[in-house]
């Protein structure tokens, strides 16, 4: 069920979606390989419960005063919201229970968390990007990506095992909370979005290998920082919206979970460049802009930090800050193009 127009098909309904009803495990079941012992499929499963009980916090939010602030500061010197600590906590407790990850690196937490007697995997994950946007009931999500470690079992994991570039990820994905609480995923083999049916609790398939449509509909950066990006990016926004250019809509959230996920869908780029006084941008390489372009990538687009592919690029640090700019190949390359353009100048 490829995607190629801006239109995404209707899921099937009734009697049809019953007999049609692909769940995840069942989906990722038949989509493992031959010789998968299926502690990644079990790992991912992990996940998508770990996302419908985060998915039911955050809908009863309002009702259950879990909005506003917890009081503390995460590593970053953001302020943490309740939602990112109690996300945080579901994560960890999920992936830390199965004897699958032997360490999981958080955006609220400092350091990694090393795993007694775990597995084989590490998970790095940001528990609920765009949390500033929770009090303002605005679509957030749960971005995780999953390394196979370097070191072997008995040793303790450590750098060597989760500072790595994108391009040695086996999975990632998202679970997006928004109108539907919908699950993304990809483990190299093309990318699978997942709606839940709360009337049943199962993430049910909506689409299959996902395409980023051939044309682009929208692209999303914070125009308000406009006056503080490079001269390339500058001249790169100002293009699109030139009569000769692709003619995009602009759309931004401020959560890149969800700015991705509508360019995933409709076509587009999403951008968050470095600015004056921000020289790496603000997203995190490892478990933000990392596991994106590797979905990206897998559904025909590109991620970059405006000269490098994004995949590419060694972390020195768990927390260290990329510009970012993902989706659509043609878009993201002209971008780096006017960027090196504007480097010689
Ligand atoms: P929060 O998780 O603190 O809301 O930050 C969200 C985010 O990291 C990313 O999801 C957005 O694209 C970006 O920050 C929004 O930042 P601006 O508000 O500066 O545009």
């Amino acid at each position: 069920m490829a995607l190629h127009d801006p239109d995404p098909p209707a899921p099937p309904v009734g009697a049809r979606a019953v007999a049609e009803l692909v769940t995840i495990e069942s989906f990722l079941l038949a989509r493992q390989p031959a010789e998968a012992t299926g502690v990644l499929t079990s790992l991912l499963d992990d996940i998508a419960l770990a996302g419908k009980l985060i998915a039911n916090r955050t809908r009863r939010a309002g009702l259950t005063e879990m909005l506003g602030a917890s009081g503390d500061i995460n590593p970053q010197g953001e302020e943490q919201k309740q939602l990112d600590v109690y996300a945080d906590d579901v994560m960890t407790a999920m992936l830390a229970r199965g004897g699958r990850v032997c360490a999981i690196v958080s955006e609220e937490r400092p350091e990694p968390t090393i795993v007694p007697d775990g597995g084989r995997y590490v998970v790095v994950h940001d528990p609920l990007d765009g949390s500033s946007n929770i009090d303002s009931n605005v679509s957030v999500g749960t971005i995780f990506g999953v390394f196979e470690r370097v070191g072997d079992a008995s040793s303790q994991p450590q750098d060597r095992d989760w500072l790595r570039p994108g391009r040695d990820l086996v999975a990632a994905g998202y679970v997006l909370y928004g109108t539907s609480t919908m699950m993304v995923y990809s483990t190299g083999d093309g990318v699978h979005a997942f709606t839940l049916d709360p009337e049943v609790g199962e993430f049910v398939l909506t689409w299959d290998d996902m395409r980023f449509p051939e044309i682009p509909a929208y692209y999303s950066f914070n125009h308000a920082s406009s006056p503080l990006w490079d001269q390339g990016v500058g001249s790169f926004v100002e293009w699109l919206n030139l009569p000769d250019s692709p003619r995009l809509s602009q759309r931004y959230i401020g959560s890149a979970v969800a700015d991705f996920h509508r360019n995933l869908l409709h076509g587009g780029i999403f951008g968050y460049p470095a600015e004056t006084g921000l020289p790496a941008g603000k997203l995190r390489l490892l478990y933000e802009a990392a596991p994106l372009a590797y979905l990206a990538e897998q559904a025909g687009g590109l991620g970059s930090d405006g000269r490098r592919r994004l995949l590419d690029i060694e972390p020195d640090h768990v927390h260290q800050r990329t510009p970012v700019f993902i989706g659509d190949r043609a878009l993201v390359t002209r971008l780096q193009e006017m960027v090196e353009e504007s480097d010689g100048t």
